[in-house]
């Protein structure tokens, strides 16, 4: 399998969830300042990684179509929102994401908590909305969103910030590390597969494989963007470099080195992989993406 082959595929996949939120994000209407703002942060770029992972999930639980795009760019507003909210001057206090300055640096703290808020609101109306327009039943939406739910609390998103900003890996211990990675960014990914394989009905087998899958993958995810940070380039990247440091954070390369966290991403993804092995061929573009997640530059 080449790059290539993956690159073309990222590339159609984004497009499509780009149309559809370009559709679903408010663009005229007043309080105009709040939908520029939540526009500005959503088209900033972005690899759209989370809505592809359920797109993915959907098509090879044996969903068919396009219904899944617009649950899909509801995960990818929520992912938006968790950076915004991240970014802001009380939290990691950040000038520079996805290559422009950070939301509050142009809307404001107000309004950028605001666009965040908004943000959340709006991907609960796209996951809701796929009900309306009939393309899944009242029950598998409701498994989606109580699934998504848990990813987004404080056993989820919520709690890996909350865990990153009292430092609960101070105590330098990999489990209270791997712990906050697995809550702050582990948990939407690993949601995202899932969601997707719900809303096509998947059976608790795939389930379980997708699910510990997305484990491997998310924890992979985080300590490749723990490495960026001290070893990536702020152009590529399009967000700001060595701020681990400068905030004195735990993160992998820091606790043990730049060599062995290339070797502990690795031992994720070869472990995320094993479990695509009855999944067959059509499980390739998964196996592709956590080789793509840990040799990333941005
Ligand atoms: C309840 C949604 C919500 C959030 C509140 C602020 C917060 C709690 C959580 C922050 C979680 C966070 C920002 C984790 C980092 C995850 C991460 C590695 C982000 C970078 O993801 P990429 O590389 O970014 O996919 P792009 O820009 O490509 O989309």
């Amino acid at each position: 399998m080449d790059n290539n082959q993956l690159e073309a595929y990222l590339k159609e996949k984004r497009l499509k969830i780009n149309q559809k939120l370009e559709q679903i994000l408010p663009i005229e209407e007043e309080p105009k300042i709040v939908h520029q703002a939540m526009r500005y942060s959503v088209f900033a770029g972005g690899k759209r990684i989370r809505p592809i992972l359920a797109i993915i999930a959907y098509e090879i639980s044996g969903g068919k179509g396009d219904a899944i795009l617009m649950p899909a760019c509801g995960l990818e507003l929520i992912h938006t929102y968790s950076l915004i909210h991240d970014d802001l001057p009380c939290m990691d206090d950040d000038d520079y994401r996805r290559g422009r300055p950070t939301n509050h640096k142009i809307y404001g703290e107000a309004i950028a908590v605001l666009t965040g808020d908004a943000l959340t609101a709006l991907a609960f109306e796209c996951f809701l909305g796929s009900s309306e327009a009939h393309d899944f039943s009242e029950r598998a939406i409701l498994r989606f969103v109580r699934r998504l739910t848990r990813a987004i609390g404080t056993k989820g998103l919520v709690g890996g910030q909350v865990m990153d900003i009292i430092q609960l890996s101070k105590d330098r211990k990999k489990e209270s590390l791997e712990k906050t990675c697995q809550y702050k960014t582990g948990a939407l990914i690993e949601a995202s597969l899932e969601c997707g394989a719900l809303l096509a009905g998947a059976d608790p087998r795939l389930l379980s494989a997708l699910k510990h899958y997305g484990k491997g993958i998310g924890l992979a995810f985080q300590i490749t963007d723990d490495i960026l940070n001290v070893t990536g380039d702020k152009e590529v990247m399009g967000k700001s470099v060595h701020s681990d440091r400068e905030h004195e954070k735990i993160t992998f390369p820091e606790l043990m080195g730049v060599e062995k966290s290339k070797k502990e991403a690795l031992r994720c993804i070869e472990d995320a992989k094993v479990s695509l092995n009855d999944m067959g061929h059509r499980a390739w573009p998964l196996r592709e993406i956590a080789n793509y997640i840990v040799e990333r530059k941005s």
